[in-house]
């Protein structure tokens, strides 16, 4: 029989050993929580290495992330598909084991992890999300979503902001199956942290109602076991441990309990000494045969699997409705009246052709669309009146009362992000959260992370513009369109009126593959006429709203020679300034198109027959929009205009700003006229 120590310590070599192979990585926090892995793992962790996408399975999520090691170590001891040689490519291109933990890559990673203190917070998701399907989908005697979520983090992840946001809102929903595990080794990269951390940890989270089992020996398994059973006991609230322990455990002293293990190989002389001190016979990448059969959890996790599944068949005979929702619901696919649905809705908003704000719009699209998809979460962070996200249909769940489908964040951007990072890659969900496009700064690295791991999330950012008036600088974006147009696969939306609104919700809700940022105005924008061809147009991301009249139609990329002398690149609350601009060009004999293109990344994935068709290359064109003009040249060249904003804001009313600012009808006129006869000179 081989004993916990010997077990936890196929972690620590198999740590320290990839980490010296690869000349990089952190051998020190592996090796220092690998008792409290195998405790959690060995006797508690309810999963199946064979079907890592088992949705009953328990959440582990490693928040401190840089221990990726820690984690491939679990998942090739207990039998996941993650072999000796994936662990030897650590750190290698293409390998199953990057440097730190990344959604879809490893077989048993539930999250990207990395950037600190992000762990915790789709932990916080995942949690939620279980206990949202569970009072949606468990019936009497079938409680067919039943799981813990297990969290480890690092004294990295408690310093920071996002450990407050998150776990603030985890202990005020009262989410008792989070159970955190703290690495409680008072070493970060620049030492010992006394120095930059020495807050009262158990009284921080006692504060924002948890559960603490503070003072437990992360090297005793027994102390380890105990707090683990007492933290599942609990019906109330979230449960952090406390874990004392010594990062590098197992190194020699000279390296143990230093930051010197934090975050680089130990060197072949230490990880000599190290095999000796831990009793280790073997060679590096060699596990002996009975610590393998010690950690494998392949006929258990069937065993559990299988359980489960009888239970599901027993509930999907009882209640079939709900057993097929909940499988729909978990596979991403929207409902089957969808799209019939939003094609007839887009329609009516055409015909109505109202004009109102975006954000407004998007109000109207939520009303239409939440009853009939209860997988939309939404939610805001404090501004729900202002981003209108809530919807006639919309539920905010509460302390107690966990069914419903929105929640109020309350001023915490990042931790909304973060959360809803989680209820996406748990599935079940689309989640969708609010606040003012200048803020999502505040929340960037958590959107960075949804693009990464290509999640379904839907950003809701209104006040898209010095267009919301006397907040002034600090609320106005500015930057922020360019930065999320350049943030690699985030899809961002910036409708000019209802109907495109309708449209950009429909393509946010369809897109599997990444987020979308929907940028939305405060203030009123005009309602746009458009043929039938014109509205299926705008899923292209870009396209024709008003041909330049006297141009003749040559077909292709054959408008330049048809007369056209001007087009109008337009997005948002600036299409409608971009047809005055034209309608006075009109009137004075230029022949002039305007192209609205609320979304760039869509039409610049179009044919370049169809890009070329809606933007002639020898057609003169100017791009209009209230932020930073930059990223326009693309479309209008070294010979085009763009009018737009590269300082930051004023406190005014919008009107008065836009003029202030040069976004106006009349500086568009006389631009264009300029550019037509510099042309011609
Ligand atoms: C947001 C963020 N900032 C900085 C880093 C770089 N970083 C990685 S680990 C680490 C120190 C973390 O300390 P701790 O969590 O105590 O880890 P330990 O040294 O105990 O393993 C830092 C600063 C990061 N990964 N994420
Ligand atoms: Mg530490």
């Amino acid at each position: 029989m081989t004993n916990q120590r010997e077990l936890a310590n196929a972690i620590r070599v198999l740590s320290m050993d990839a980490v010296q192979q690869a000349n990089s990585g952190h051998p020190g926090m592996p090796m220092g929580m690998a008792d409290i892995a195998e405790v959690l793992w060995n006797q508690f962790l309810k999963h199946n290495p064979q079907n890592p996408h088992w949705p009953n399975r328990d959440r582990f999520i490693l928040s401190n992330g840089h221990g990726s090691m820690l984690q491939y170590a679990l998942l090739h001891l207990t039998g996941y598909d993650l072999k000796l040689q994936d662990l030897k490519q650590f750190r290698q291109l293409h390998s199953k084991t990057p440097g730190h933990p990344e959604f879809g890559i490893t077989p048993g990673v539930e999250t990207t992890t990395g950037p600190l203190g992000q762990g915790l917070a789709a932990a916080v998701g995942m949690a939620l999300a279980e206990q949202l399907l569970a009072h949606t989908f468990n019936r009497a005697q079938y409680s067919i979503v039943d799981h813990y979520t297990y969290c480890f983090v690092g004294d990295g992840c408690l310093m920071e902001g996002l450990s407050h946001e998150a776990s603030s809102l985890a202990g005020t929903l009262g989410l008792h199956k989070l159970i955190v595990l703290w690495d409680d080794n008072g070493i970060s990269i620049d030492g010992e942290v006394q120095s930059w951390f020495s807050e009262n940890i158990p009284q921080r989270f006692q504060a924002y109602n948890w559960q603490v089992i503070a003072n437990i020996d992360g090297h005793n398994p027994a102390e380890v076991q105990r707090a683990i059973v007492t933290a599942r006991k609990n019906r109330q609230q979230p449960t952090l441990i406390c874990c004392k322990t010594i990062i590098g455990f197992g190194a020699p002293s000279t390296v143990a309990g230093t930051a010197e293990c934090h975050g680089a190989a130990l060197g072949a002389d230490n990880v000599a000494a190290t095999r000796q001190q831990l009793n280790w016979q073997e060679p590096a990448f060699v596990i002996p045969a009975e610590i393998y059969q010690g950690w494998d959890a392949r006929a258990k996790g069937k065993q559990v699997e299988q359980q489960w599944q009888e239970l599901f068949n027993a509930y999907a005979a009882e209640y079939p409705e709900l057993a097929a929702e909940y499988q729909r619901r978990l596979t991403g696919m929207l409902p089957d009246a969808w799209s019939g649905s939003m094609a007839e809705f887009i329609q009516q908003l055409q015909s109505k052709n109202a004009s109102v704000a975006t954000r407004k719009a998007s109000q109207q699209v939520l009303d239409h669309i939440t009853e009939m998809l209860p997988e939309l979460f939404g939610g805001s962070a404090d501004l729900s009146g202002s981003n209108l996200t809530l919807s006639k249909d919309s539920v905010a769940i509460k302390p107690g009362q966990l069914r419903g489908n929105y929640m109020h964040y309350g001023v915490r951007e990042f931790a909304m992000a973060g959360i809803m990072n989680g209820l996406a890659v748990y599935r079940g969900f689309i989640p969708y959260g609010g606040t003012f496009l200048t803020f999502i700064d505040y929340a960037r690295s958590a959107l960075r992370m949804s693009a990464i791991m290509q999640q379904r999330v839907i950003y809701v950012l209104t006040h898209d513009s010095i267009g919301l008036g006397e907040d002034g600088p600090t609320h106005q974006p500015i930057e922020h369109l360019s930065m999320l147009r350049l943030t690699p696969n985030v899809s961002l939306w910036r409708p000019c009126d209802t109907v495109e609104t309708a449209v950009a919700w429909q393509m946010a809700l369809e897109r599997h593959n990444g987020p979308t940022v929907l940028a939305l105005t405060r203030q009123k924008v005009a309602g746009q006429v458009r043929t039938a061809e014109q509205c299926a147009a705008i899923q292209r991301g870009g396209y024709i709203l008003a041909e330049g009249v006297g141009a003749v139609d040559f077909g292709v990329a054959g408008a330049a020679a048809g007369g056209l002398q001007l087009i109008l690149l337009a997005t948002g609350s600036e299409v409608e300034l971009a047809m005055q601009a034209r309608e006075v060009l009109q009137q004075a004999g230029y022949v002039v198109r305007v192209v609205s293109m609320p979304c760039v990344d869509v039409f610049s994935a179009q044919s370049v027959d169809y890009q070329t068709m809606v933007l002639p290359k020898q057609v003169p064109k100017i791009a209009i929009e209230a932020g930073a003009t930059g990223l326009w040249y693309k479309f209008v060249g070294t010979t085009g205009t763009v009018i737009g904003i590269d300082r930051y804001g004023e406190s005014a009313p919008a009107e008065i700003i836009y003029q202030e600012l040069g976004i106006t009808a009349e500086h568009i006129v006389s631009t264009a006229k300029k550019l037509i006869v510099d042309i011609m000179l």
